[in-house]
């Protein structure tokens, strides 16, 4: 009942800790192991998310969860997407990333529509593998509010909220989030 984390984002690794606690699954991490760092050369969370699981089931021999996500923008016609971690830069600098979403947005119309998106996939060493999508619509807000969470969250208001996803508890971000959804609806597939 080993399952390995097959992500780098260590905010991604609380939140998926999280989401997976009382199950009576040990769960490890793909930095613990020291499996190797995926390219990602998807063009879609599918993709992406597939390419991860993939190759930490197949250096692990364990079964894998691996999450791609990412920030849509209507604005800029889902960007930046599945480019959500390279728009700070190589440097991954999540302040520079959510002023350049300002920036842009606000250049194109300043339509504040967006949505999280989040795919899971868990796959078996012997390369079966099940999938779910979750998203969360909400409201872009600049400049960025709160000190929890990661990535884009302080610029992010989901639906019938009025806080970021910054200012909320994990536990407040967790009842709507993409994550949430991905794994609840993993949960489905995998139990019915
Ligand atoms: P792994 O590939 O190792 O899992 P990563 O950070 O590179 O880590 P992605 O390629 O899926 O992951 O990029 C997703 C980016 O989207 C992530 O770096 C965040 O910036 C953003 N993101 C995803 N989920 C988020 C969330 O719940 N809150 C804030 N930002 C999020």
């Amino acid at each position: 009942n080993r399952l390995v984390l097959a992500t780098r984002n260590e905010g991604k690794v609380q939140e998926m800790k999280r989401l997976l606690d009382g199950r009576g699954v040990d769960v490890t991490t793909a930095a613990a192991l020291g499996l190797p760092e995926v390219e990602e050369t998807g063009t879609t969370f599918e993709e992406n998310a597939g390419l991860k699981a993939a190759s930490g089931a197949k250096a692990s021999g364990f079964a894998v969860l691996a999450d791609d996500s990412g920030l849509s923008a209507d604005a800029l016609d889902g960007a930046p997407g599945v480019y959500s971690a390279d728009w700070g830069g190589p440097e991954r600098d999540f302040a520079a990333a959510m002023a350049r979403l300002e920036r842009e947005v606000k250049a194109a119309g300043d339509n504040r529509a967006a949505r999280f998106v989040s795919v899971l996939i868990l796959e078996w060493p012997d390369g079966r593998r099940i999938s779910a999508r979750g998203e969360v619509e909400g409201q872009l807000v600049f400049p960025p509010r709160g000190e929890g969470g990661f990535g884009y969250d302080p610029c992010f208001i989901p639906d019938g909220e009025d806080r970021t996803f910054a200012e909320m508890s994990p536990e407040e971000k967790a009842k709507h989030s993409h994550r949430s959804r991905a794994m609840e609806a993993l949960m489905v597939e995998l139990i019915g």
